[in-house]
């Protein structure tokens, strides 16, 4: 695997989350992988999970990191080419990727939508110009429309806990303050659809995604409708895709919110989110504190789900 940005890239999936499983019964097996190895890991958004997962994951195959904080002491970026740079920023993109690349083995990025343009966002600007000039193996740390390790750890998860061999996966918008990218809900239907479950997504009108990540997913405006007989419950909010409405909050309705009522309508529903979450927005206290919620080992096999990926992107092909 020479990059990683999406689920075609990571090949068999039955096979990828087998590997992942194996990893976990012992992660320190493969420590003389990464000797002398660097990763680099450059955030141009805040991170809690993804950072300190994919750092672990690095340090478990035996790899040194650095980690870069664009927006803290780095100069201030030009991403456009063609300006003039007279204004804020000291340095393009264009020479700091290389020069990035130049300290490292492999690099991850974490760039999201910026909601500007539909276009540069969906065209993955910024993670495309690291794989093109970084001379290195590129992951995404979550971009503009993907987070495919958050993906794959969802996965992983959804196979630790289905109890038949092809589970009920609902996904649900679900209220949030602000505008948060599509890459969450994009990848998770992506991953669900490549492992052939069944996916039903529901949100309001208005927040339909686009149809080459819904794919053969059923689309239900009836929130309840759509969990009954779930085994899994996958809550996330995103802002409108569709033209003009891109990038806006359209509807911040409680009504929404994922409850210990609408659970109840499940199939004893496990419930997962990617995290961070707001109580009481997204979810209610009761159902992420319940038995149900899996929240937390899904964010633990984000690590698993990392040094999958690292393992496979440091074995020479
Ligand atoms: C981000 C998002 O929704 O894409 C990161 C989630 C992993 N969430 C927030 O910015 C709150
Ligand atoms: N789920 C996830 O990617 O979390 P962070 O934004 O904290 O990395």
């Amino acid at each position: 695997m020479r990059h990683f940005t999406c689920v075609q890239d990571i090949g068999d999936l039955k096979e990828a989350v087998n590997e992942a499983l194996d990893i976990k019964k012992d992660r320190f097996r493969f420590t003389a992988l990464g000797k002398n190895k660097t990763l680099l890991m450059v955030f141009f958004n805040s991170s809690l999970r993804t950072r300190l997962s994919t750092q672990k994951a690095a340090m478990n195959l035996g790899m040194n990191t650095i980690v870069l904080d664009v927006n803290q002491g780095a100069w201030k970026l030009e991403t456009e080419r063609g300006v003039v740079m007279d204004g804020d920023k000291s340095e393009h993109l264009l020479e700091a990727i290389p020069v990035m690349g130049c300290y490292c083995d492999m690099i991850g990025v974490r760039s999201f939508a910026r909601f500007e343009s539909k276009e540069e966002d969906y065209g993955e600007q910024i993670l495309e110009q690291f794989i093109r000039y970084s001379g290195r193996p590129v992951f995404s740390m979550e971009a503009a429309t993907r987070h495919p390790l958050q993906s794959f750890a969802d996965l992983i998860t959804i196979e630790e806990y289905k109890r038949t061999a092809c589970p009920k996966v609902v996904m649900t918008w679900a209220p949030h303050p602000k505008a948060l990218p599509q890459a969450v809900p994009n990848s998770f239907a992506e991953w669900i659809n490549a492992a052939g479950y069944e996916l039903v997504i529901t949100h309001p009108e208005g927040y339909e995604l686009d149809p080459v990540f819904v794919g053969h997913a059923r689309v239900d405006y009836d929130q309840k409708r759509a969990f009954e007989g779930a085994d899994f419950v996958y809550a996330k909010n995103w802002a409108a895709y569709a033209d003009p409405h891109y990038g806006q909050v359209l509807n911040k309705d409680r009504n929404w919110t994922v409850d210990a009522g609408k659970m109840a309508l499940t199939n004893e529903a496990r419930f997962m989110h990617c995290l961070p979450v707001r109580r009481n927005m997204i979810v209610t206290d009761d159902v992420i504190e319940s038995p149900q919620s899996i929240v937390i080992p899904e964010a633990a096999n984000r690590e698993i789900a990392a040094q999958t990926v690292l393992k496979r992107l440091l074995t020479p092909e």
